[in-house]
């Protein structure tokens, strides 16, 4: 039992009995394979520091950046475990798990960052969400990740045909690795934190990613040749563990939904600004970049890919009404 003072229109000052046990303070752990400072990492704190300013410190984010909590697959299991509250990932490791989230990483299936921003903004976008609830997460914001490229140490791509033979490492997602085998390449699934040696040591002949991603991991350092051939706007996602979820109160809930609603502008601005200065700063190093690419060869060999992720009559229909957003 504890004093509360309660102010009482007109009376003045107050003393009551509350029976109330004073709300216990809690710290969302969060994780993110980015190292600190990156747009994705800066977005959830900006999320963290929204809830303790509403709540007074009573609910808050502690992140946890730089894979400190294990590389992405791991971090997904965790999650879905209830051992990581919050996780900042992207769509593509979450293919094998929530099938709806094959769909907006099909290659090529958005026109561009807009068409991408509309359709996941919008009702498809919730939909896929959702979906998440039922493999033990709470999807909460999708987050920008520009677009997915092809890099790699040996020689300039500028038709499927430069790939043929090439290794390139892909993310945990069989959609990546099918995409890939598309193309006549080998595909090897690896995590993010190993890309780097691989590349250097040559296990690996490439691997394919925004500009911001293969800026901060110095991958463009070992991998100087970079096509914009901007096969997949797979975004970032911002999801919860199901089982912390059920812990919050119904009004806690919304104000996570709420602070993770309002750092999506926050981070699309970082973003932006990202894209930029690692743009640059990969030119500066005088990597050689194939800007201009005809798309329509890697277009045509994804067919494969389509009929087999979009395999059911719903994520077909998914596919199209995608594809009708305008
Ligand atoms: C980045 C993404 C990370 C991770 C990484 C990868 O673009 O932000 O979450 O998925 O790609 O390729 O493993």
């Amino acid at each position: 039992m504890r004093f509360v003072k309660t102010v009482t229109a007109g009376t003045g000052l107050a003393l009551a009995f509350s029976l109330a046990a004073p709300a216990a303070a809690q710290e969302l752990r969060a994780a993110d394979t980015h190292a600190d400072g990156y747009p994705t990492v800066e977005a959830v704190e900006y999320m963290g520091e929204l809830l303790s300013g509403w709540t007074n410190g009573r609910l808050s984010i502690k992140m946890f950046p730089g894979r400190q909590l294990g590389e992405e697959k791991d971090t997904i299991e965790q999650t879905i475990l209830g051992a990581i509250d919050i996780n900042r990932v992207n769509l593509a490791p979450l293919n094998n798990i929530v099938p709806e989230t094959a769909i907006p990483s099909l290659p090529y299936i958005f026109r561009s960052i807009d068409h991408m921003h509309k359709v996941m903004d919008g009702e498809i976008g919730q939909e896929i969400l959702a979906a998440m609830e039922q493999h033990g997460l709470v999807g909460l914001a999708y987050y920008d990740s520009g677009a997915r490229s092809f890099y790699n140490t040996q020689r300039p791509i500028t038709s499927p045909a430069d790939m043929k033979g090439m290794k390139i490492r892909v993310q945990n997602s069989d959609l990546f690795v099918s995409m890939i085998g598309a193309l006549g390449a080998n595909a090897t699934p690896m995590e993010f934190g190993q890309v780097y040696e691989a590349l250097k040591t040559g296990v690996i002949d490439g691997a394919e990613n925004n500009w911001p991603s293969y800026e901060s991991t110095r991958h463009f350092e070992v991998a100087k040749h970079y096509t914009l051939d901007q096969h997949s706007l797979s975004p970032e996602v911002l999801v919860m563990s199901k089982a912390s979820w059920d812990k919050l109160s119904a009004g806690d809930q919304q104000l996570v939904r709420k602070a993770a609603a309002l750092s999506v502008p926050e981070m699309r601005r970082l973003w932006n600004e990202r894209v930029a200065a690692s743009k640059s700063k990969v030119m500066a190093a005088g990597n050689e970049v194939v800007e201009e690419i005809d798309k329509q060869p890697f277009i045509d060999a994804m067919q494969p890919v389509y009929e087999r992720f979009a395999s059911t009559p719903e994520l077909a229909d998914m596919v199209q009404r995608i594809q009708a957003v305008e």
